[in-house]
């Protein structure tokens, strides 16, 4: 079995050659991007078996992303090419080290991805793993695409289990409109949103207030930059059971006529953690970050979502998958690309092991 399946667009990505603005760059290097699929190459990467399930043109750039991410190990066998549109493609500034700021211009209206739909999607293989990571930039490509994760988003019997990053893409979205995210990642088991895009997208302010205005998701994983991030998590345990998890697997919530994997309380695993309090129902678990010399953000919330994911499907406790997720976001941090080697996993365990002090 596949333990994740992501679906969303992907673009080759071209990497200025020099700083400086759009308009000065001389040169670009190519690189790949696109949400989903960094999360997918960052899994298989750290050992999972993880899909990408797309949509490109018959076109070069085409080419280039599928024979990349498959490079990553991750299975590309359902990504559809479409004959009559293009591969969408983005260019994009370095990113400022006082500011933090990036220009970023996109080629990607009337591509082939924006003509995924509910009616040209392989199902089988899009339900077919353990879990199923989508993003809100999907929503923002075409009304076909929003229409597809509504689909992806019902509840349906034996479902896997939906995790789903908000991925606010202010550029993509006419003022407003964003409020459709809320209203996809309420029908998901796993969100993840950064508490600057709750604010940006629905004017939320604060983890606890996104946790209320997301009171579905058994785990809301709220985002706070270099401050961390905070969990919260009902009593519905995010991992799913597999015989290959690699470690003991708290089963899955999310099935929502019981013949699924039962549900099992996170509470216990975290007991020993000290860190989490209770409120509402919930474990609330703060992590800090790492702090790193950031070169640039992009790609960074991508692979905190793989090592979220990764230890999720090794069962980890809550505070050790945020610490994943903090060790592979701190690697893509400090490279330009959306990409980077993950930390190897004994590496990473030792390093999520080291006492609250060494992570403070
Ligand atoms: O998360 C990184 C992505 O933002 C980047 O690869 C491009 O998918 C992308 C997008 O739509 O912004």
């Amino acid at each position: 079995t596949t333990d994740v399946v992501c679906l969303g667009e992907s673009m080759v990505t071209f990497l200025p050659s020099q700083p400086g603005r759009l308009a000065d760059v001389p040169s670009f290097g190519r690189g790949i991007g696109g949400a989903e699929s960094n999360v997918a190459c960052a899994l298989a990467a750290a050992g999972h078996r993880a899909a990408w399930v797309g949509r490109v043109g018959a076109d070069g750039f085409g080419d280039h992303l599928v024979e990349t991410i498959a490079g990553y190990g991750v299975d590309t066998s359902a990504v559809r090419r479409d004959p009559d549109r293009p591969t969408g493609i983005y260019f994009r500034t370095a990113t400022d080290r006082g500011t933090g700021a990036h220009e970023v211009a996109y080629y990607r209206a009337g591509s082939a991805a924006s003509a995924m739909s509910p009616a040209n999607v392989p199902y089988g293989e899009l339900f077919a793993g353990r879990i199923l990571h989508l993003s809100g930039i999907t929503a923002a490509l075409s009304a076909d695409c929003l229409a597809l994760l509504r689909e992806l988003t019902a509840p349906r019997p034996g479902r896997p289990l939906v995790s789903f990053d908000v991925n606010h893409r202010p550029r993509l979205w006419r003022d407003g409109d964003a409020g459709v995210l809320l209203e996809l990642a309420r029908r998901c088991d796993l969100v993840f949103v950064g508490e600057d895009e709750a604010e940006e997208a629905w004017g939320i302010v604060g983890a606890e207030a996104i946790r209320a205005a997301l009171p579905e998701p058994s785990v809301v994983v709220v985002k706070r930059g270099s401050a961390g991030a905070t969990v919260f998590a009902s009593g519905l345990g995010p991992a799913p059971r597999s015989p290959n998890a690699g470690g003991p697997a708290p089963a899955a919530g999310g099935a929502e006529d019981g013949s699924g994997p039962r549900s099992t309380d996170v509470g216990a695993a975290e007991a020993v953690q000290g860190a989490p309090r209770s409120a509402g129902g919930d474990t609330v678990t703060v992590v800090p970050a790492l702090r790193v010399d950031v070169v640039a953000a992009v790609g960074a919330g991508d692979a905190f979502a793989a090592g979220f994911l990764s230890a999720t499907l090794r069962g980890l406790p809550v505070r050790d998958r945020v610490r994943h997720g903090h060790l592979m976001a701190a690697a893509v941090l400090t490279v330009p690309g959306d990409l980077t080697e993950p930390p190897a996993r004994d590496h990473a365990d030792r390093l999520a092991a080291l006492d609250d002090g060494a992570w403070g």
